[in-house]
């Protein structure tokens, strides 16, 4: 044992003594992911919840705040000097203009730290005064995290499956064309290797755009500084029995296994190893628009995504953990404001449903995991119309090109497996409706002092998330 570690287990073993003590004067830390699929809405998700924490007027199902015990809150020097700070004072402007609009999308990793002022409640209450929660919010792309499941595969497994799958789509038949028609065996030629992943990183983004979760490797999508490099230059090729050295399958071979090795594994090791709560935004409304395989994907996805939180799934996972695990996961659907409120619980029953479903699949134990339907910015208002002699039940929001316009996106089932049954079965549309989607922007905001964004129960994924440490 080298004398780092023997001091190391000697001040913990002291710590271990007087835990009691020194937890009351160290000042606590949430570390909190949120991710989610580009587009999920993760920008705006903690651009709201940051600003409604620090004005914590449309907050009260959020216990710490409602009983009056958040004395303050501020924004402090996040803890990890090499990583990208949120921009949180840009994207709240952007959302809070004359003109107000979208924040820009981000593509890579970001930290903020939110420092919260707490009285205790409860036995401590009468004899200790108030201490500083730290709460780490770090964002990160939901696509990395399916990367996970690379590592437990070789080039051909992952060449092989990734292959099948695309076989059943209509917008990879171009790229899978070109995939067959390539000599695998052949030489490695430079400008054929770097067509083919351009290729396949075409069909990557339509899939996403169609709205399909399944789109590894996921830093082809969002390459941020390794755009262009070899670790991003391959491809899903037919396997070959016996490829020779320098074939362009070996190369490939060689640059799957570089990608888990520099890529995969570091993002695991150095940022989510360290989260302690989790958010997972999913577009649960965009998948349903988009039609019965974009819902059974995301059914696929969830379970894969939640395997990525069971240590022990993982060789390498359990070694970078060492029994430090999340102690909480939460599902939430995003722009549930697309939906009249009488609509919500249909929304918040299908998140229930695929969250148990993918918590029995990927034999999920530990984390206390929960499902619900938010939106992290309001942006619509609910309006009931006449339409052939039926009430219908709409939103009204602004439109890009700044005027008005009412929106119904159709009956959600009340049963989820009416959306999940046909999607399982392969069903190409639905039988009984049409289900719209529409991009609002975010409405002008007149804020009361005190008040964050309107928002629909982000205090309840608040409280559920942090509630118990404040
Ligand atoms: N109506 C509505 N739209 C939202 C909400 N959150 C996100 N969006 C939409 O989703 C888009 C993507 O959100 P963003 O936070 O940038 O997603 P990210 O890529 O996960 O960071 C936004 O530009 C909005 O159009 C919401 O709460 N309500
Ligand atoms: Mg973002």
């Amino acid at each position: 044992m080298i004398l780092g570690d023997i001091a190391d287990r000697i001040t913990r073993g002291v710590e271990g003594l007087t835990g009691s003590v020194s937890e009351t004067f160290r000042e606590p830390v949430v570390r909190l992911g949120v991710t989610g699929l580009s587009r999920a809405g993760k920008t705006v998700f903690i651009t709201s919840l940051v600003s409604n924490l620090m004005d914590r007027g449309r907050m009260p199902q959020l216990r710490a705040a409602s009983e009056g015990r958040i004395e303050a809150s501020f924004l402090q020097p996040q803890p990890d000097d090499t990583l990208p700070r949120f921009d949180y004072e840009r994207h709240l402007a952007a959302l809070t203009a004359e003109q107000p609009h979208w924040p820009e999308s981000t593509r890579a990793v970001s930290e903020l730290r939110l420092s919260m002022r707490v009285r205790p409640n409860g036995f401590f209450a009468g004899f200790q005064g108030a201490r500083n929660v730290h709460l780490d919010i770090v964002d990160y792309p939901g696509e990395w995290l399916l990367d996970l499941s690379l590592l437990e595969k070789s080039y051909a497994d992952w060449s092989r499956e990734t292959l099948d799958r695309l076989e059943k789509r209509e917008i990879a038949q171009a790229y899978l064309e070109r995939a067959r028609a390539e000599d695998a065996n052949g030489q490695l030629e430079e400008p054929r290797a770097k067509a083919l992943a351009e290729a396949y990183t075409d069909y990557l983004n339509t899939a996403r755009e169609a709205g399909y979760s399944d789109c590894t490797p996921g830093r082809f999508l969002l390459p941020g500084d390794l755009a262009g490099s070899p670790v991003l230059t391959f491809a899903p090729l037919p396997p070959i029995d016996s490829a020779h050295r320098r074939s362009l399958w070996r190369e490939f071979e060689r640059r799957f296994e570089a990608y888990k090795s520099r890529v995969v594994k570091p993002f695991f090791r150095d940022h989510f190893a360290k989260i302690d709560r989790q958010i997972v935004l999913v577009d649960a409304l965009g998948a349903i628009h988009a039609g019965p395989a974009a819902v059974e994907d995301l059914r696929r996805t969830m379970a894969d995504i939640l395997g990525a939180f069971r240590p022990g799934r993982n060789a390498f996972l359990s070694q970078i953990l060492m029994g430090k695990r999340v102690e909480k996961i939460l599902f939430a659907a995003t722009k549930a404001d697309h939906l009249h409120h009488t609509q919500h619980p249909y929304l918040t029953a299908l998140m229930q449903a695929m969250t148990r479903e993918a918590a029995d699949r990927a034999q999920f134990a530990g984390a206390e995991t929960s499902a619900m339907a938010i939106a992290a910015l309001r942006a619509t208002v609910e309006e009931t119309r006449e339409h052939h002699g039926r009430e219908l039940h709409c939103v009204r929001g602004t439109l890009a090109n700044g005027k008005s316009a009412a929106f119904y996106p159709g009956d959600l089932p009340r049963d989820p497996h009416k959306l999940l049954g046909p999607a399982r079965d392969g069903a190409e549309k639905w039988l009984d409706d049409d289900y719209g989607i529409m991009t609002f922007s975010p409405a002008k905001l007149s804020l009361r002092p005190g008040e964050g964004p309107p928002h629909i129960r982000l205090d309840r994924a608040a409280q559920f998330l942090i509630g118990d440490r404040l």
